[in-house]
């Protein structure tokens, strides 16, 4: 097994897009050989936001499914749900007693979610990074792979371990956030200044991994691009084009030199059914073996549970160690 533990996870707050796949899932298919993993579906972190219980059920199964059917080997990595492994909650209860109201109050997410949710500012939202810094810290984590807007976190999660180990000595490992070379930011297809994002209110902005292949071609000719009719990588001015040469990247692997070669002359009409073609035939199989993991529910549910007590092992070893230094008796 390799030496440096990596624990990472997504909230099973809508349906998994294409940009959860290739920002994240994607990347970690390709670290499951180099390292110990950890990957989680943080279902405590979604109730945030009020969900309808039957679907954060559903989507929780389905993000299950839709891992595994992504190519992470459950018996490579431990793939888990969060809330069956209770050490996150307590470790967070400890871990917020060593947390400041300021370096909450100064998180973006915060400020942003605070706008966002106005109408159900709950205090979960607020100690969100606390719950995150337990999921971390609990496994002696030394990498985190994150999305550039979840770094921030990251950091809070090392200061936290910083100023505990500074009173009682060396307890957590200091988690490093890890962003992916590749795989940048994939934005919305109607809207290519914002993130696609899985709770996005407009569906068509978003691909959603079990989207049907008619779906996505029409997402892609329906998508936001410009009048210069030129496919070439300029962020500033050709936003849309930029984030549909992107997504074509990551999928086919090829440059942003060798798709403007590869449509030199041939305009958006051309691009954007090659694109959808690309994304269709790298969905395809992880949409099939997702709906085939979920016609038998027992063979998931033997994934979570496996995974739940290997994760719980490890997280008992360090909250044992985080007990004992702050004085609790032990059972
Ligand atoms: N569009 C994206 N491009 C690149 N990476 C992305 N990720 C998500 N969307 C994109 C990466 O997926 C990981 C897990 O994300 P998360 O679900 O825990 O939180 P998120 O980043 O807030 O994802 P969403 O889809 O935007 O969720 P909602 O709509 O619920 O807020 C992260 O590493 C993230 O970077």
């Amino acid at each position: 097994m390799a030496d440096k533990r990596i624990f990472s996870g997504i909230k099973p707050t809508g349906d998994l897009t294409l940009g959860s796949y290739i920002g994240a899932i994607k990347n970690w298919v390709e670290l499951q050989n180099d390292y110990d993993c950890l990957y989680c579906i943080v279902d405590m972190h979604a109730i945030t936001i009020r969900n309808d219980p039957e679907v954060l059920h559903r989507r929780t199964l389905e993000q299950l499914a839709q891992y595994i059917a992504s190519g992470l080997d459950p018996k490579k990595n431990i793939v888990y749900i969060q809330s069956h492994v209770a050490q996150h909650a307590e470790l967070s209860w400890i871990l917020g007693c060593y947390s400041m109201m300021g370096e909450l109050n100064r998180m973006t997410q915060f400020k942003d979610m605070s706008r966002k949710h106005s109408d159900n500012l709950n205090a979960g939202i607020f100690t969100y990074p606390v719950l995150m810094a337990a999921d971390i810290l609990l496994y002696q984590s030394d990498l985190v792979p994150v999305g550039e807007d979840q770094k921030q976190h990251v950091e809070l999660a090392r200061n936290i371990a910083v100023r505990f180990n500074g009173v009682y000595g060396d307890v957590f490992k200091l988690p490093e956030p890890f962003i992916p070379k590749v795989g940048a930011r994939i934005r919305s297809l109607t809207d290519p200044t914002s993130k696609m994002s899985k709770s996005d209110e407009d569906p068509q902005g978003s691909v959603y991994i079990m989207d049907s292949p008619d779906a996505i071609m029409k997402k892609f000719k329906r998508a936001k691009t410009d009048s210069l009719g030129c496919v070439r990588f300029d962020p500033d001015e050709q936003p849309g084009i930029s984030n549909l040469m992107t997504i074509y990247s990551s999928v086919t692997g090829r440059s942003f030199d060798e798709i403007t070669a590869e449509f030199e002359g041939k305009g958006y009409g051309v691009f954007k059914p090659a694109v959808a073609e690309a994304v269709i035939e790298t969905l395809r199989p992880i949409r099939e073996e997702s709906e085939r993991l979920l016609s038998d529910r027992s063979q998931l549910a033997e994934v979570y549970r496996d995974g739940a007590r290997r994760a719980a092992e490890i997280a008992e070893d360090t909250l044992n160690l985080v007990r004992g230094k702050i004085g609790f008796v032990g059972k």
